[in-house]
């Protein structure tokens, strides 16, 4: 059975490893792309010049396709707008923004562009300025989330537009990836569960952080400076928590925020991180390589379904 994504990509399953900042290398993005999936480098707030290497690493280890994420507030997002053509770079996801002004030069360059969304309004725009896919990303997700969750979201942006629609956000097996299918999603993005992976090189505290975590331990922080991230309580997450509640200080939570992501990627510091990981860490109990992951998740959407339907 043929499926609009991955005959758009050119890719053997319709899974995406989310493009999460500081986590998503060229290593993991391989191994999803190898896997028959799409892997996804982040570009987070890196300089040109990581994201440039990052590519030629992965176009080492795969011949198969893979995208880059560009964060849409990162100082360098215009630079690695252009790098993305220069290298040839098949597809782009974008996040926390509206990438229209870009949309052009890209679809010059025959990239593939799908943006992450939060709304409905953002979908149809994207629709209307070329985009090739979105990514309906709801508040269940790791990191920078919007309001909707994907149970709502998924289904009214479907209706909204014509392309595509890969659902993200609380999918973390094959009874999620057939939940999004019945929501009339053709594709799925997971961040977290990818964090579970071999090949995900995260600092050790990090990837027990998720393995250990139960339904309840996320937590929404950063509210009053318009950004929200859902990240693993933590010390950090009770102080930013705190702040939101009593006494909202947008240039206080931006202090406590700048490093924290690496911190706790690359420092495994369980008081000062920012353990970025979405609600359905709850599920995840055990490491696999990415091919186990995405062959796992489809062969239990396929029984679920009574059918191939990608
Ligand atoms: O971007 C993400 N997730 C992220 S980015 C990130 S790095 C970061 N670190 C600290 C603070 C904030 C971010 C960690 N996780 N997901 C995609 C996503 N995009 N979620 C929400 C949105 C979004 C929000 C608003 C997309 C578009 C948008 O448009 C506003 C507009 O301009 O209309």
């Amino acid at each position: 059975m043929s499926n609009k994504i991955c005959e758009l990509l050119g890719i053997k399953y319709p899974i995406f490893q989310g493009g999460m900042a500081w986590i998503a290398d060229s290593t993991l993005a391989a191994s999803v792309s190898e896997g028959g999936g799409l892997g996804i480098i982040a570009s987070g707030n890196a300089p040109a010049d990581y994201v440039r290497n990052e590519i030629r690493k992965a176009k080492e280890l795969t011949d198969k396709p893979f995208g880059v994420n560009i964060l849409l507030m990162s100082p360098y997002a215009e630079e690695i707008a252009k790098l993305v053509c220069e290298e040839g770079v098949k597809v782009v996801t974008t996040g926390a923004g509206n990438p229209g002004k870009y949309m052009d030069m890209w679809k010059q360059s025959g990239i593939k562009v799908i943006p992450v969304i939060p709304s409905v309004a953002l979908a149809k725009r994207m629709e209307r300025v070329g985009a090739d896919a979105v990514i309906a990303e709801g508040c269940e997700a790791g990191g920078h989330i919007g309001e909707l969750t994907t149970m709502v979201l998924v289904p009214q942006v479907v209706d909204a537009v014509k392309i595509p629609v890969v659902a993200a956000g609380g999918i973390g097996d094959g009874r999620g990836v057939a939940a999004a299918f019945m929501l009339g999603a053709c594709g799925v993005q997971l961040g977290t569960r990818f964090l579970t992976a071999y090949e995900c090189n995260i600092h050790r505290n990090y990837k027990d952080k998720v393995l250990k975590a139960k339904d309840t331990d996320s937590v929404v922080t950063g509210r009053c400076t318009g950004h929200p991230v859902r990240v693993l309580k933590n010390k950090l997450a009770k102080e930013l928590e705190a702040i939101d509640r009593y006494n909202p200080d947008p240039e206080k939570v931006e202090e406590l925020g700048v490093g924290s992501l690496r911190k706790a990627v690359i420092d495994g510091d369980l008081d000062n991180g920012s353990f970025m990981a979405g609600q359905i860490a709850g599920l995840l109990h055990k490491e696999q390589s990415s091919k186990e992951i995405i062959e796992e998740i489809f062969k239990e959407a396929e029984e679920i379904m009574g059918k191939k339907f990608w």
